[in-house]
């Protein structure tokens, strides 16, 4: 039997109102011992009800609070639940924690909850990850992917993958029974092709990590240019906030600095950089070695330049560009208060996007992050279709797909049944382990462990 465990749910800290937690069968036994409803009894209580009620130490009074009251099965964990609303001063939460812990409750460790949800069947492994994507979700399109793998659209998907090679195992197996006799209930065609649809599909969800990844963490966006041309300054005005040091000396900037921003509903990561130029600094080298490590992890990025050496940089803008052609690439022109003509024209630099900004009196910036949001393909992130931003799901994938590989290979070089089958039956393994149909304790610690308590 596994312990009743209780813990705050509520962030640390005073608030208005507090909740705490606590699940197992024997809740109900240990909140009636410090809960007083009149003359209400908690166990004979129905389920899904509310109630006001006083928690108490003995004779004394500790907080008026109101519990909800769930019981097995119609709970998040699947067990006998309840949660306290109290005051949320941090004294009364951590009086009203001492007393269920006093009376027999456990303090429940990172996910422990929603670990029970899983081990009581409420939720699948990947679902319970999907909890935890919800909580950490900081933009709109992370929030979404969370939501729908919490609804279990993702699930789905796989167990139809599964469920079609359950059936062709069942004769492959059959056939391993008949070995003497060397019958193939099978179809060897058929199988081929749904192999290779099955490889087609799962291909679409391991592409589909890329951009899951990138939503869930931000796209990458790298700030370069030569030294002094205002790229700390930009980062701290599309950040909001004083980020990077900022200063007249040419190769302020040593090691890159980053931070995520949402811009319409998109986490963006802007990747502040050493400027790049000849130098015999030992340090300053190795920040720039650093910034063209960043070009390559970025999806998206800014070019800047300062008005005044426009001309005189497009050969060296191209040069870099072209070593990067997969990149996407906006032009910035910088410090356009400094210009002498007032009409700040965009020149059209090297037929790359291009827009003229000030980022130190920010004028124009709106322009950029719409160019910046125009260079993603949001219709992508409309579509229903699943994205995949566990590195988990994303390993299990390119697994289950390399055994889709062998088993396709296998079929066509005409290999022994009893390989085939062990290829196939080793990719519906790896895909089981996304749901958490197959599992052990390791699986399920490093998942846990990155829960927040409570939860
Ligand atoms: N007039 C004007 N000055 C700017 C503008 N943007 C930045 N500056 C100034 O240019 C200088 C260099 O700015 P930084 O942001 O440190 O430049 P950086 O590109 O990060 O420089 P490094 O880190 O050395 O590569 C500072 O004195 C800024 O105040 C701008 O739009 N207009
Ligand atoms: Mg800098």
């Amino acid at each position: 039997m596994l312990n009743t465990i209780c813990a705050i749910a509520t962030p640390r800290g005073a608030g208005a109102i507090a909740v705490i937690r606590i699940s197992g069968e024997q809740t109900l036994a240990v909140v009636s011992k410090i809960f007083l409803a009149g003359k209400k009894n908690l166990v004979s209580l129905p389920a899904n009800t509310v109630h006001y009620g006083t928690i108490i130490n003995g004779e004394q009074m500790i907080d008026n609070v109101i519990i909800t009251l769930f019981k097995s099965p119609h709970s998040y964990t699947g067990e006998d639940s309840i949660e306290i609303s109290c005051h949320g001063s941090l004294h009364i939460q951590n009086k009203i924690l001492e007393l269920l812990i006093n009376n027999g409750a456990h303090l429940a460790k990172p996910g422990e909850f929603t670990l029970r949800a899983f081990l009581n069947g409420k939720i699948d492994l990947s679902q319970a990850e999907a909890v935890a994507d919800l909580i950490a979700s900081e933009s709109e399109a992370a929030h979404k992917i969370a939501l729908q793998q919490l609804r279990g659209g993702f699930t789905k998907e796989l167990a139809a993958l599964r469920d079609k090679l359950v059936n062709f195992i069942s004769l492959i197996e059959l056939e391993l029974d008949f070995s003497e006799e060397e019958v193939e209930f099978a179809d060897r065609k058929q199988l081929l092709e749904l192999l290779i649809n099955i490889q087609k599909h799962i291909f679409t969800l391991i592409k589909s990590f890329k951009l899951g990844n990138v939503l869930k963490n931000g796209i990458p966006v790298a700030i370069i240019g030569e030294p002094n041309v205002g790229k700390s300054t930009l980062l701290n005005v599309l950040l909001n906030e004083e980020k990077a040091l900022v200063s007249e000396i040419a190769g302020t900037t040593r090691d890159s600095i980053e931070d995520t921003i949402n811009i319409q509903g998109i986490t963006f990561r802007f990747i502040d950089t050493a400027g790049i130029r000849q130098t015999d600094d030992i340090i300053e080298n190795l920040g720039i070695e650093r910034t063209f490590k960043k070009i390559e992890l970025a999806d998206i990025i800014l070019f800047i330049v300062e008005t005044e050496s426009l001309q005189n940089s497009k050969d060296k803008i191209q040069e870099i560009v072209n070593k990067y052609p997969d990149k996407k690439w906006i032009i910035v022109i910088n410090k356009i208060d400094t210009a002498e003509s007032v009409e700040h024209k965009i020149e059209n630099t090297i037929g790359l996007p291009t827009v003229s900004i000030s980022a130190k009196k920010r004028l124009f910036i709106n322009n950029l992050e719409s160019m910046i949001l125009s260079q993603i393909d949001t219709h992508k992130l409309n579509v229903g279709d699943t994205i995949i931003t566990n590195i988990r799901h994303y390993e299990a994938l390119m697994r289950a797909n390399e055994s889709l590989q062998r088993a396709v290979g296998g079929i066509e070089s005409n290999i022994q049944t009893d390989f085939l089958a062990q290829d196939i039956r080793q990719s519906m393994h790896y895909l089981g382990e996304i749901t958490g149909q197959f599992t052990n304790d390791e699986i399920l610690d490093n998942i846990f462990k990155n829960f927040c308590i409570g939860k």
